[in-house]
């Protein structure tokens, strides 16, 4: 049986749940991280080095890295569907989930963390305030792609849209922030949420 070990408030946690029910794949998941704890345990390092969440265990096989555990799973039961098989199609996918992770995941990490994880008088206003010019500025150029296509690889959904998607709902509903508009990424959204799979592991209360 494969297993996720993640918690399910972890937005890299909620792409692998997210990609494994678009597949039907069984799997369980196993509480980790934060409070739940075992992501530092001897064991669990000798598997994620990282001491991060998610991990995945399939049979002899382990992987860690959100975007990383898409692709594979895409690529096992996906062809055709979630992974594209059209080369160029795949490749424009791919491209959003290293964008999710070189530009977009940092500011918007910094911002939630410092509102729902650190105690008011402990905040950092500057970086919030920062940081959240950085993750709007991302966020525009996202909606500027959207307002040209329905999803970010073009006209079907794919696994390019899971890891963007997953953070970018996280950043239309972290609270107490100024945004743009973001139209396009807001049509979008309402798209992702006519999918169960994106209601059940996303669309969850931020904590
Ligand atoms: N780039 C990694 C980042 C993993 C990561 O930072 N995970 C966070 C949760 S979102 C974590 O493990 N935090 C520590 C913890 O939960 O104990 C990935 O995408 O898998």
């Amino acid at each position: 049986m494969l297993t996720i070990y993640g918690r399910t408030n972890s937005v890299n946690v909620q792409k692998v749940l997210w990609c494994l029910a678009e597949l039907d794949v069984p799997h369980e998941r196993v509480e980790a991280g934060l409070h739940f704890g075992k992501n530092h345990e001897p064991w669990y390092l000798a598997l994620n080095p990282n001491g991060r969440v998610p991990l995945l265990v399939d049979g002899p096989f382990s992987l860690w890295e959100s975007n990383t555990i898409v692709r594979y799973l895409a690529a096992k039961h996906g062809v055709g569907g979630v992974c594209p098989r059209s080369l160029e199609t795949r490749a424009l996918a791919e491209r959003w989930m290293d964008w999710q992770l070189s530009t977009l995941i940092r500011p918007v990490s910094i911002v939630f963390q410092a509102l729902y994880r650190t105690p008011p008088a402990e905040r950092d206003l500057a970086a919030i305030a920062r940081n959240t010019v950085e993750a709007n500025r991302a966020m525009e150029l996202l909606d500027a792609h959207l307002a040209t296509q329905p999803f970010v690889a073009g006209d079907a959904f794919t696994m390019g849209d899971i890891p963007v998607g997953a953070t970018a709902h996280r950043w239309l509903e972290v609270a107490g922030i100024e945004r743009p508009e973001l139209m396009a990424v807001r049509a979008w959204r309402d798209r992702l949420t006519q999918r169960p799979a994106f209601r059940s592991h996303v669309m969850l209360p931020l904590s």
